[in-house]
C-alpha cells in the first residue's frame, strides 16, 4: 500500500530525504462541526495526504491547552485537548498513519508550560523560595517596592517578559504571560520531560519537533542583556547539549528522530546541535527566510550543505510554517525575504506573481538533498489572509499593541470543497478564525481535478520525488550533499543529481535556455514550446549520458 522507492535507496533512513507534511491541527479538518479542526478531521483526510505524497505528518502540539498561545501553552503533555479529541484516538490516528506509509512527529515545547500546567498552578499556591517555584524562574523585583521587573530582557513577543503576581514576585516567560518558562537547571524537569518522550514514542510516534529548542537554558544569574555578550544569557547555551545527548539516547531506543527549532544565525554553533549524539535533524530557516533572488538562494543552499556536512545530518528544506507569511504573499511582495520585525498591516502584494515563484520554489526546494517541509494550504497555494482585527488571537499582536499583524494570516481554517459552507472545512457554525471570501477558489476537490493547480504540481511533484532514485538519499553517504551547479548564465540557478536528474530555476529576469537534457520530467508551468524557461519559472530534467 505505501509505496516504497525502488532498489538500493531503499535502506538510507526515512527522514534523511522525508516529505514531511505539518498539520496545524486547529485549523486542517473539522470533524464534528464545531468551527475547531480535530482529529476526527485529520483521520478523515489521510487519503487525501496519502494521495499528496508525503512520508510523515508533523502535528503542532494537540495537547490540553488553554491556547493563550495557539497551543503552544501546554497543560498537560499526556492529554489531547478536548476540542481536538482523547488519546485513544490520537493513537488511532498515528496507527492509521502507519497503516497508510504515513509515519508521526509530535510537537514538544519544553521551554515552557501553560500557566493552567500542574506545576505552575502549585508553584502560585506556593510560598516564595518553596520547592515548587524552583521549577519556574521566580524573582523578587527590583525598585523599592521590587515594581521593576528582575532584568531588562525583552519577550520574544514584545514587552517584558517578567509577570508578577499578587504575592510580589515575578515569573519568567520568554513567550506570552500564559507561558512561564521552565527552570532546567532543575532535574525533575528533565526527568519529566525523558518520561513525555517516552510516552510519545511508546504510542507509535516516529519523531518529535522540539519547540524553541535553542533557549531552554538559562544563565542561572538572570544578568541584564548586554549586547554581545558570550554566551548569551538565555540564547544557545551550552547546557542544552547534555539535555540533546540524554534525549538522543531515549530517541535511540524506539528508533526515533528528533527535528529541532534552532533559529541560530552562526551555522557552526547551529550545526553542533546535529552531531551524531544530538538531534537528527533542525529546521533551516536561512533557506525560508531567504529573499527571492539567485545569489542570496544559492547561496543559502551551499552554506547550508556545507555546515550539515560535518556532522552528517541531512539539511531540511522548509518554505514556510505556522509561524511565517505564506509563501505566495511573501514572494508578491517588494521584499520576498522573511523577517519578523517588518511584518506590517496593508503591504502591496501581487499574488500572481507571489504564485509563480512559489511553483518554481517547489520544485527547487523537493530537488535539493535532505528532507523537505510542507505546511498544510503551501500545496493549495493559499495566500496569507487578512484577518478582522478583532478576530485575530495571535498573542505577537496582541503584545505589540495592535500593531504586528501576527501570525494569524496564515493558520486560516483549509477550504476542502468548493460548494460547501465553510469551503468544506467541516463546521456547521463558523470557523475560530473567518475566511477569506475568496477561499472557495482555492478549495482541494477542484484543484485535484485541475491540470494546472498548484495542488497538482504538488502531486505530480512529491510522486516523482518519491519514484526517481536520483533525489533519494544514498545508503551509508551520510553528507546527502550530492549536488552538483552546473555552469549557467546569471540569475539561473542549475544543479545536477545523481541518475541524470537537473532542476533548473529562472530567477534571470527573462527567458532563457533549458541545460542539456534528454527528457523533461516537470515544469512549474507550461513550456511554450519555444525550448526557453520562463522567469520565474523551474524544470525538473533527465539527461540520459
Ligand atoms: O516559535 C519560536 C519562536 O517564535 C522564536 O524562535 C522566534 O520565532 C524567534 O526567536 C525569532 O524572534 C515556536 C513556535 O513555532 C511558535 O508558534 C510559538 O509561539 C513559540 O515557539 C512559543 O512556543
Amino acid at each position: 500500500m505505501a509505496a516504497i522507492r525502488p532498489t538500493e535507496a531503499t535502506t538510507a533512513p526515512w527522514w534523511r530525504d522525508a516529505a514531511i507534511y505539518q498539520v496545524y491541527v486547529r485549523s486542517f479538518a473539522d470533524g464534528d462541526g464545531d468551527g475547531t479542526g480535530d482529529l476526527a478531521g485529520v483521520r478523515a483526510r489521510l487519503p487525501y495526504l496519502v494521495e499528496l505524497g508525503v512520508d510523515a505528518l508533523w502535528f503542532t502540539p494537540w495537547y490540553l491547552s488553554p491556547l493563550a498561545d495557539g497551543g503552544y501553552d501546554v497543560a498537560d503533555y499526556r492529554v489531547i485537548d478536548p476540542a481536538f479529541g482523547h488519546l485513544a484516538e490520537a493513537e488511532k490516528l498515528i496507527a492509521e498513519a502507519r497503516e497508510l506509509g504515513i509515519r508521526t512527529i509530535v510537537d514538544i515545547v519544553p521551554n515552557h508550560v501553560s500557566d493552567r500546567h500542574g506545576w505552575f498552578r502549585a508553584a502560585l499556591a506556593a510560598a516564595p523560595g518553596s520547592p515548587e517555584r524552583e521549577l519556574f524562574h521566580f524573582r523578587e523585583g527590583r525598585g523599592e517596592n521590587g515594581e521593576i521587573p528582575p532584568n531588562d530582557w525583552v519577550s520574544e513577543f514584545g514587552g517584558t517578559p517578567w509577570t508578577r503576581i499578587d504575592d510580589g514576585q515575578w515569573y519568567l516567560h520568554l513567550f506570552a504571560q500564559g507561558q512561564p518558562d521552565l527552570n532546567w537547571a532543575h532535574p525533575a524537569v528533565r526527568q519529566e520531560h525523558e518520561d513525555v518522550l517516552r510516552f510519545w514514542f511508546e504510542r507509535g510516534v516516529a519523531g518529535v519537533r522540539i519547540d524553541s529548542a535553542a533557549l531552554l537554558a538559562k544563565d542561572p544569574a538572570l544578568p541584564d542583556f548586554v549586547k554581545g555578550t558570550d554566551p548569551h544569557p538565555y540564547v544557545d547555551r551550552d547546557e542544552l547539549h547534555d539535555i540533546y545527548r540524554s534525549w538522543r539516547a531515549i530517541a535511540d531506543r524506539y528508533d526515533g528522530i528528533f527535528v529541532g527549532e534552532v533559529w541560530l544565525p552562526d551555522s557552526e554553533r547551529f550545526a553542533r546541535y546535529l552531531r551524531p549524539d544530538e538531534l537528527h535533524t533542525a529546521f533551516n530557516f536561512n533557506f525560508l527566510a531567504c529573499p527571492w533572488d539567485p545569489g542570496l538562494l544559492r547561496s543559502a543552499i551551499d552554506d547550508t550543505l556545507a555546515e550539515h556536512a560535518p556532522v552528517g545530518a541531512p539539511a531540511t528544506w522548509v518554505l514556510c510554517n505556522h509561524d511565517v507569511t505564506r509563501t505566495v504573499t511573501r514572494y508578491g511582495r517588494e521584499e520576498t525575504g522573511f523577517d519578523f520585525a517588518a511584518k506590517v498591516f496593508g503591504t502591496p502584494t501581487d499574488l500572481e506573481l507571489g504564485t509563480r515563484r512559489a511553483r518554481a520554489a517547489a520544485l527547487l526546494s523537493l530537488a535539493l538533498p535532505g528532507a523537505v517541509y510542507l505546511y498544510q494550504g503551501e500545496e493549495l497555494g493559499l495566500p496569507e489572509a487578512d484577518i478582522p482585527r478583532d478576530r485575530i488571537e495571535d498573542p505577537m499582536h496582541l503584545r505589540s499593541g495592535g500593531v504586528d499583524p501576527g501570525r494569524d494570516g496564515c493558520r486560516v481554517p483549509l477550504p476542502w470543497s468548493a460548494d460547501e459552507p465553510y469551503a468544506g472545512f467541516g463546521s456547521t457554525v463558523e470557523p475560530w478564525l473567518p475566511q477569506p471570501a475568496a477561499w472557495a477558489s482555492y478549495a482541494a476537490d477542484e484543484q485535484g481535478t485541475d491540470p494546472g493547480s498548484m495542488l497538482t504540481l504538488y502531486r505530480e511533484a512529491l510522486r516523482l520525488r518519491r519514484a526517481e532514485p536520483g533525489f533519494a538519499a544514498t545508503p551509508g553517504e551520510t553528507s546527502d550533499g550530492r549536488l552538483n551547479w552546473l555552469p549557467s548564465a546569471p540569475g539561473i540557478l542549475a544543479f545536477t543529481r545523481t541518475h541524470g536528474l537537473i532542476c533548473v530555476v529562472n530567477l534571470s529576469g527573462s527567458p532563457a535556455p533549458l541545460p542539456e537534457h534528454d527528457e523533461i520530467l516537470l515544469t512549474s508551468v507550461p513550456l511554450d514550446g519555444s525550448g526557453l524557461l520562463p522567469d520565474d519559472t523551474a524544470a525538473w530534467l533527465r539527461r540520459k549520458r
